[in-house]
């Protein structure tokens, strides 16, 4: 009988009053709690785990991290604790944080309201899970993603800063999975239960759990710049986010999916030319093709070169004067006779110009056609005006596919994000 006691006393000693809880069935959720290997940090207002050394670096927004923190107030965060109770809006500098569901959240009202639980992982199962619900999620892009290592972090049942009367009965459940295969980075953002908005600081209710600045989900990268929200962060959409389905990722309700080892710019990630494009000013980018090619061949090599390629269509004498470097690469490379297909073409209806983007001709704006041109070289077969460098690289117009006549040209294509290496 002592002996049973003594060990009835050693288990409560370890898990505290964890025994009682009953982790959440939810599908979206991993395995948490008693009956697994997680650690349950002590109840607290504003706490953090302190750091802590991860067998695994993890990849996020461009930089990876040996340790990470489990913060009270609904956070991970790297290279520090983030236990600030405001949840300033993104994009902030400074802190590297995955806002689970951060605002001012306590798990030491009377005792204990609320348990917060974490643990590293390479437990073949979990691993499996992992790499099934990246794939699934996001099969496009990571249909053959396996991951190598998992961190669980879940606030079972917390409460708020400042609870006073029924707002001690309010309480959230969200889960926090962090996935990696080294390389590649994943999170998923788990929600079972919302019941507050916001704890009682930053003009919250204590009662009622709402206020005028709800908490805040999303990540930070702590440059001032990258970072992503849910599209319900900061709104009172948040009591809905445990049935909340993206639209565009394959999963179970309450699960928000964020790939976070590349740097993300506003919602979306960085954006950098297509490689062996050189980016000219702030957004274009533009690749010369010295091989002279008809001008449909032309348009299906730009094609080929990236995605959405095209050719570069040469409607603004500012585009002129910026290509004037690649002009003269072309006056030394392509041989004599040839020219620069412009993009203007009256190939689809005799004598009205257009774009090959689509883009109106306007014959009021810039042009530059060589003297005459118009009047005797536009009719019949010639269809497509090109650049031509014997008349100081003005306008001139041909046949589009002449054998003898191909031309040079520039192929642009948008930014795209930054390719991985993984
Ligand atoms: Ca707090
Ligand atoms: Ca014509």
């Amino acid at each position: 009988m002592r002996q049973f006691l003594l060990t009835a006393c050693l288990l409560g000693f370890l898990w505290g009053t964890s025994a009682q809880i009953t982790p959440v069935t939810n599908t979206a959720f991993y395995p948490y709690g008693p009956g697994t290997p997680d650690i349950l940090d002590s109840a607290a207002d504003d706490g953090t785990s302190g750091a802590v050394s991860l067998a695994t670096a993890f990849p996020f927004f461009g930089n990876s991290y040996n340790d990470l923190y489990v913060n009270t107030n609904g956070d991970i965060s790297f290279g520090s604790a983030v236990t600030g109770f405001t949840p300033t809006p993104f994009p902030v500098t400074g802190n590297r944080v995955l806002a689970v569901y951060y605002t001012d959240i306590k798990t030491s009202n009377g005792g204990r309201s609320g348990y917060i639980y974490r643990r590293e992982t390479t437990d073949a199962a979990i691993l499996a899970r992992a790499t099934t619900d990246i794939q699934t999620a996001l099969p496009a892009d990571h249909g053959s993603f396996v991951a190598t290592w998992v961190y669980i972090a879940t606030w079972h049942d917390v409460g708020i800063f400042g609870a006073s009367g029924d707002g001690h009965n309010l309480r959230n459940t969200f889960q926090l999975v962090l996935i990696t295969d080294g390389c590649k980075s994943f999170t998923l953002f788990n929600y079972d239960q919302i019941q507050f908005l916001q704890g009682s600081t930053n003009s919250g209710n204590g009662t009622s759990g709402t206020g005028p600045n709800p908490a805040q989900v999303g990540i930070n990268g702590g440059d001032g710049i990258h970072y992503s929200l849910h599209p319900y962060s900061r709104t009172t959409d948040l009591y809905t986010l445990p049935t909340w389905t993206d639209p565009a990722v394959p999963g179970p309700p309450g699960r928000w999916v964020q790939r976070t080892d590349l740097a993300l710019t506003g919602d979306g990630p960085a954006l950098v030319c297509p490689t062996g494009f050189r980016e000219i000013g702030d957004d274009l980018c533009l690749k010369p093709h010295t091989q002279p090619l008809d001008y449909d061949a032309a348009i299906a090599r730009c094609a080929e070169l990236a995605p959405d390629g095209r050719l570069f269509n040469i409607r603004s004498q500012a585009h002129n004067e910026m290509l004037i470097g690649f002009l003269q690469r072309f006056q030394t490379r392509t041989g004599r006779g040839r020219g620069l297909w412009t993009g203007l073409t009256d190939k689809a209806a005799e004598g009205t110009f257009e774009w090959e983007d689509g883009t109106a001709f306007d014959p009021e704006g810039y042009t530059n056609w060589a003297e005459g041109v118009l009047e005797e070289r536009q009719g019949g077969q010639r269809d497509c005006v090109f650049m031509k460098k014997d008349d100081g690289w003005q306008w001139n117009i041909q046949k589009c596919e002449t054998r003898r006549e191909r031309n040079a040209f520039i192929c642009t294509a948008p930014k795209a994000p930054v390719p991985s290496e993984c």
